[in-house]
């Protein structure tokens, strides 16, 4: 077992909870009122990148003046936020919370690196927040995945060098922004993750020596 990994790092969406389909339903609901084609494909684009990068992704390049795109966003969060209000302890993903707390009887520090500006009140929502140590969220730095910077941050507040610290990550650009922050990286579920270290459906699939073990 390596004895080197001190902290872990986990992205919310589609690591700990699956906020994928809310995301989904709140800008499918305002593309269908600007008459803008947005299918569940079309989603998967959006996966872990910040509420800014979704709009431009979601118009494909169709022009937007910078007041109606804040206004749009407003709009959507409007719409998510009503979807959050749903969201109980039963959302966390299969073994996610025996995972966390088989982790800190292991002694690893935990941190949280979302992109969402919600990530505070999804983990109260789960009843998971007291799980973390430190909370990096889309308040936290300037630059959003695929930037390491919110890794690093994170990192920061545990007190760790990223080359002793794990990043559990479901999407590509949380991917790469841990490989450019030199963090160790495992890739979960099925988006294009295969440049991590280590690869799984999901948390359920491991356990926390594995994970050791194979970062060593
Ligand atoms: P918000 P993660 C990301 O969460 C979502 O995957 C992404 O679809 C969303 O646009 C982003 O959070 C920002 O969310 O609008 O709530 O600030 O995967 O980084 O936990
Ligand atoms: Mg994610």
């Amino acid at each position: 077992m390596s004895t080197s990994i001190k902290a872990f790092i986990f992205d919310l969406d589609g690591v700990i909870t699956d906020t994928a389909e809310f995301h989904f339903l709140a800008w499918k609901q305002l593309a269908d009122e600007e008459k803008i084609t947005f299918t569940r494909a079309d989603n998967e684009q959006l996966r872990g990148v910040s509420r800014r990068e979704s709009l431009n992704r979601m118009l494909k390049g169709r022009p937007i003046d910078e007041l109606t795109a804040q206004a749009w966003m407003e709009r959507k969060i409007v719409y998510y936020k009503h979807y959050l209000t749903t969201i109980t302890p039963d959302y966390a993903l299969p073994g996610v919370p025996q995972f966390l707390a088989e982790a800190r009887e292991a002694g690893i520090k935990i941190g949280l690196g979302s992109a969402s500006k919600n990530a505070v009140e999804v983990l109260e929502k789960l009843q998971l927040r007291n799980a973390f140590d430190v909370i990096g969220d889309g308040y936290s730095v300037v630059n959003s995945k695929p930037a390491p910077d919110l890794f690093v941050w994170v990192a920061g507040g545990l007190y760790t060098p990223p080359n002793q610290a794990v990043v559990f990550e479901d999407a590509e650009a949380g991917i790469d922004a841990a490989l450019a922050g030199g963090f160790w990286a495992v890739g979960l579920g099925s988006a294009n993750v295969k440049k991590a270290h280590l690869t799984a459906n999901g948390i359920a699939d491991l356990t926390v020596q594995t994970v050791l073990s194979r970062m060593a």
